[in-house]
């Protein structure tokens, strides 16, 4: 039977206030840097990027990803960068919380169970908030946006001529969300 393949990724994904307080940063840098603003509703944090998957996948990594427990945490972005390499422009912390990191390790060591390879770049903690940028980013953002990550998701990634929209297919709370 054909198994159509879905683009999936983990994700934190923001709470509607904090997704709305980015995607207005996104416009002022967009606008700064010549960029285009990452579209209000696709703004979130990748995990780990899985690519091109069979579709049946997504109930496996969904039935694994239901298994990790983590704690909730707060990100503190205060810094807006960008990278040449990829035209991006991004929101960024200083400071990385260790949970952010042992949540990271938990959906890396889910993927090597269901042997997935995910890309090998090391986790770069970034918020994308605009592409094709032309002029280069580099400074605090004040005052600091303060996310509170109360859930980690799973994400499709469906390309249309209007350009990429990301849909959440599942998500999972972390401990401790209030
Ligand atoms: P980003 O995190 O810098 O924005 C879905 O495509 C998400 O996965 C995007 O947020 C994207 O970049 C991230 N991603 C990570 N590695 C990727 C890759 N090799 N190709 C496409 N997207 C990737």
């Amino acid at each position: 039977m054909h198994d159509a393949k879905q683009r999936l990724f983990f994700a934190l994904w923001p709470d509607a206030s904090t997704s709305g307080a980015l995607a207005t940063i996104a416009q002022e840098v967009a606008v700064e840097s010549g960029g285009r603003a990452t579209a209000p509703g696709n703004v979130h944090l990748t995990l780990a990027f899985l690519g091109d998957q069979p579709a049946h996948i997504a109930c496996d990594l969904s039935a694994a990803a239901s298994r990790i427990s983590a704690p909730a945490f707060d990100l503190v972005f205060d810094k807006v960068e960008s990278w040449r390499k990829t035209a991006i422009a991004w929101a960024g912390v200083r400071s990385v919380p260790p949970p952010l990191v042992a949540l990271h390790d938990s959906v890396a060591r889910l993927l090597l169970a269901t042997e997935i390879e995910p890309d090998n770049l090391p986790f770069a903690v970034h918020v994308t908030l605009a592409r094709r940028v032309v002029t280069a980013v580099r400074r605090p953002l004040a005052p600091p946006l303060t996310w509170h990550v109360a859930a980690f998701a799973l994400v499709a990634s469906e390309l249309s001529s209007a350009g990429a929209r990301y849909r959440v297919l599942s998500s999972w709370p972390l401990i401790g969300n209030a």
